[in-house]
Parts: C-alpha cells; structure tokens; sequence
C-alpha cells in the first residue's frame, strides 16, 4: 500500500534521476513502482512512454527508437535493450510538497483547455506532452499519441462531475496502467480527485468481489466475464457506480448485470487521441447501448460519409463522429501528416467511429468506419500490423487479418494465410505474432487457405472473409 505522501515522496526521487530528459520509457507492468514511474516523469516534465510488459522485440524496438526515450524506468526482463534502464524503489525519498488533489463539487476546466490542436501536429511553442501513448492504426506500425497535462485534467474534472467521483470514493479495477482507460482514468483520476485506488493487477471477478469498492472500471470482457460468475457479480451490489468503456457493452451483460449487481454500468465512449468525451450520468436513468451526452467543454458532430455534410441529431442519421474540445491530443509524435489527416478541413477530430445523436444530445456508436481496425478485449489492434507481422515469417506468402465476432472479446482476430509448401503449425503462428508484436495482438485462430479472395484490383476482399463452417 502507498499513501498519497509515500507516493509523490518516491515520484519525487524518479523526478530528480529523470530530469531534461527527451522522454523517458516506462516498464508497464501492473505494480507500485510503474505508478512511482510514471508520476516521476509528470512531476519531472518529462513525457512518460509506457510499455506494454508483454510486448516483443519489434513492438518494443519501434516504441523506443520513435519516442526518443533516452532511459527505461522499472526492472524489465529484457535484455535486448540498449538505453540505460533505471530501477525505481517505491521505498526511495525526495522532498516535494505532494500536490493537493483538484477540488470537487464543480468542474473547473483548465485554463489551457478549450483550445483544439492544430491539424499540423506540430509541438510549437506547447509544453511537451505528459504521455506519448502508442495506439494503432489501420496500416503501418501503431502511431505515438501525444497527451497533453491540460487535456488529462480537463477530463478528468469532467469526469468527476458526470460520475460524483469525489474523495470518498474507493476506486477497484485491474485494468492494464499502459493506455488511457487504466492508466488515466484508472491512476491518474484517483490522483487528481484524491479518491483511494485499489488496483486488482489483472481484472478477474473474484478479484472484483474482494475488492469492496465504491466505484468499478472495466472492459465488456471484464463486465461479461462477472456475469459468468454471479457470486462475485453479487458482491458488487454495494457499489456506487460501475463504469464500463473501451468497446461496446452488449445489451445482454446490461441485463444480466441489472439482474445481478442491482445496476447497469454506465457507459462512456472515448479514444487515446481524444480522452473520453461522452458519457452517461450518475442519476440519469442508463440507455443500453447509448454512450450518454458529450462532457462539458466537448462538441460533437456527425458528418456525411460521402458528402461530407454535417448530419442532424435525429437519432437515425448515422455519419463519422467528429470531435473539438479541450480533452484532444496534441497530434501524432513525429507525424505531422497523419495528424493533419486526422482532422477535418475545418479543424474537427475525426474519430473513426459511425454513430448517431439523438436531440438531446445522447451518442449511440454503431460500428467503425473501417473493418481494419479491430477491437479485441479493448485493445485496439490493427489489421495490417498482424498482417505484417505474419508476413516476416518464412512459410507465410500471403496473409488477411479480421476481427470476428466473439461473446467474451467482442472481436478475436482471425488470420487468413498463404503457406509455402512447408506450412507451420497454428500454435507456431500465433506463438511468433505474441512474441514479435504483443501478446495480446495474438491471432486467436489461423485458418490456411489456397489464395485469399481479392477484386479486380488485386485488393484483399475481406468481408468474403469468413472460417469454414464447423462440421
Ligand atoms: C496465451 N498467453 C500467451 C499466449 N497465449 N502468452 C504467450 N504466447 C501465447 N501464444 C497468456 C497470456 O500471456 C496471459 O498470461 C494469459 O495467457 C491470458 O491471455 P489473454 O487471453 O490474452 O488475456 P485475457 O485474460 O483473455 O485478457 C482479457 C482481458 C484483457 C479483458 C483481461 O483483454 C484486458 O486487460 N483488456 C483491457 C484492455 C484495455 O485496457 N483497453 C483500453 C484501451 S484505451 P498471464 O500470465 O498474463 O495471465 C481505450 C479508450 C477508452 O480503449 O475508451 O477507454
Ligand atoms: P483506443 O484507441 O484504444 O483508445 O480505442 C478507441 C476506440 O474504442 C474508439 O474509437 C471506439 O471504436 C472504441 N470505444 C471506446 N469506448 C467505446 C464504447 N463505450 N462503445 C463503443 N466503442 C467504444
């Protein structure tokens, strides 16, 4: 356990290792000392770059080499690393007067906040970011995320508000501290609001049950993975609020939730270049699959696929969310043209995300725009870094990555490969994607094919993409 005190005391000591640095890289296991880590850098002005533990040698090579971090704090197992790494001690001392946590009751935006980044994704004259957040995209390796201070805070007090989320309040999750969900909401929000943080280093439901907290948050794996367990789902009755985000929460986990938790989740929606931008509300009354009303300081749109028209909020119309507002992303490290690309010509985020609005401002996210992009246990992954990842085997010619359908991760990826005539073994396969990328980006089953469907164009026909019926 670390007090507030202990906690800045020893974030203070990293502060002191850490200082004018470029970037500083930190060992993202679930523990004490990624937490010291991370809060070091903040207190140093240093941007943090969290790594995923499970991630391998080219995931982790690309992280550290397009981040510039010159250090890796924490005790990774690695020994392919060439930057110094610097253990951190939860038990280390500096001197620093811990900062008082933001005071509740009202939300108070910052006073940087309600600006939108410019579409250049240049730093200019801005301070550096507190985070640099690797998230994929469709195609090539994931891209830096660049976080600002400014924009955790002003969500954070937003969230505050939409969620009671006061001092009293005892947060649980075991969410991984390496992407916004965990790490932002999950140890930073209990920072700023000065509310106790029980973390369950994996988000299992007995461990949920233990926990006795007031306030839950998890994935809909996490939610539907409780259902299965209903005497730990019914110890969860004494909470005040149960969070659910990440990816879509199917109607059935809210039923069943309801029946065995006396309460639906709330949902909120968000994304690591915008934070969380809607969200449901304590003491109004939950839609199931609807992601509330935007957050104070947040505009929303939907715009036309093909037309590029603003559409109106009449609860059918479905286009592109689009999004402005103080809680946005300072660009793309390093990627000035996937960061204007990002934007609208007139200055609007675009998410991805298809949605409808309804009049009274409530979000309702219907699918992505793009298939490639695939959401599996609430990691984001992208179709084209497993694909390639496959593709630096030596048996594999040709391969076509899809997220399917799945109860427990809402999609799973399923890889579509060409072998040479020495075809590997499945495990193989997914052994080599869990070593070279990540664990988690781990095709869940491989089916080998002839040739892959493709249109006249020679382009991957991916929704002709489907596994052989099960005799
Ligand atoms: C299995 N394992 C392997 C393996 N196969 N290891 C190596 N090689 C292989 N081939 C091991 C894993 O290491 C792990 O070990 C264990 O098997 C289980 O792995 P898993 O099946 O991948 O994990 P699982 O328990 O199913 O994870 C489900 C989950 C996880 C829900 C706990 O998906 C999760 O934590 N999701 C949260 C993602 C998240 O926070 N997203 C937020 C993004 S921000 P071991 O030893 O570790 O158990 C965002 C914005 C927003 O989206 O709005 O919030
Ligand atoms: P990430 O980049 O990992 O932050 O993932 C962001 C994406 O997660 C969004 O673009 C959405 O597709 C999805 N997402 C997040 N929250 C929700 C939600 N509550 N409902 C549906 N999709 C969500």
């Amino acid at each position: 356990m670390l007090s507030r005190t202990d906690l800045f005391g020893a974030a203070a000591a990293v502060a002191r290792r850490v200082a004018g640095a470029p970037a500083a890289a930190v060992y993202g296991e679930a523990s004490a000392a990624t937490i010291v880590a991370v809060v070091g850098c903040l207190l140093a002005g240093v941007p943090a770059v969290p790594i995923p533990p499970d991630s391998g040698p080219r995931e982790r090579e690309h992280f550290l080499g397009d981040s510039g971090a010159a250090l890796m704090l924490g005790s990774p197992p690695w020994d392919d690393l060439s930057l110094p790494v610097i253990p951190v001690d939860v038990r280390d001392r500096a001197d620093i007067a811990p900062p008082a946590p933001a005071p509740t009751g009202g939300t108070t935006p910052t006073p940087t906040g309600g600006t939108t980044p410019t579409p250049t994704g240049g730093t200019g004259s801005a301070p550096p970011p507190a985070l640099i957040l690797y998230t994929s995209g469709t195609t090539g390796a994931p891209k830096g995320v660049m976080v600002p201070a400014s924009a955790i805070a002003a969500d954070l007090d937003a969230l505050a508000e939409a969620w009671a989320w006061t001092p009293q309040d005892t947060l649980v999750h075991g969410l991984p501290i390496f992407h916004i969900h965990g790490l932002v909401l999950g140890v930073f929000g209990p920072l700023r609001i000065g509310s106790r943080l029980i973390h369950t280093v994996r988000p299992t439901p007995s461990a949920y049950a233990a926990a006795g907290g007031s306030l839950y948050f998890g994935v809909p794996t996490v939610w539907s993975r409780i259902c299965e367990d209903p005497a730990s789902a019914r110890a969860l009755r004494s909470a005040r609020l149960l969070v659910s985000g990440s990816a879509p929460l199917p109607v059935p986990v809210i039923e069943r939730m309801r029946e065995l938790t006396g309460q639906a989740p709330i949902e909120r929606y968000g994304m690591t270049e915008t934070l969380i931008t809607t969200s449901g509300r304590v003491g109004v009354e939950r839609r199931p699959g609807w992601v509330g009303t935007a957050l104070p300081g947040v505009r929303t749109r939907l715009v036309d696929d093909e037309t590029g028209e603003p559409l109106p909020h009449d609860a059918h119309s479905i286009g592109e969310l689009q999004i402005q507002g103080p809680t946005l992303f300072g660009g793309y490290l390093g990627r000035p043209d996937a960061t204007a690309g990002s934007f609208s010509a007139d200055g609007w985020f675009r998410t991805g995300d298809a949605a409808v609005i309804d009049a009274d401002g409530n979000h309702r996210i219907v699918g992505r725009r793009s298939t490639d992009l695939i959401k599996s246990g609430g990691y984001r992954i992208g179709a084209g870094e497993v694909e390639a990842a496959l593709l630096s085997h030596p048996a594999v010619r040709e391969a076509a990555v899809v997220g399917l359908p799945d109860t427990d991760l809402g999609q799973r990826i399923a890889a579509f490969v060409v072998t040479t005539e020495a075809a590997p073994e499945r495990a193989e396969l997914v052994d080599f994607v869990a070593r070279e990328l990540s664990v988690h980006k781990r095709p869940r089953e491989i089916h080998f094919v002839t040739e892959l469907p493709r249109n006249a164009i020679g382009k991957v026909r991916k929704s002709a993409l489907a596994p052989p019926p099960t005799a």
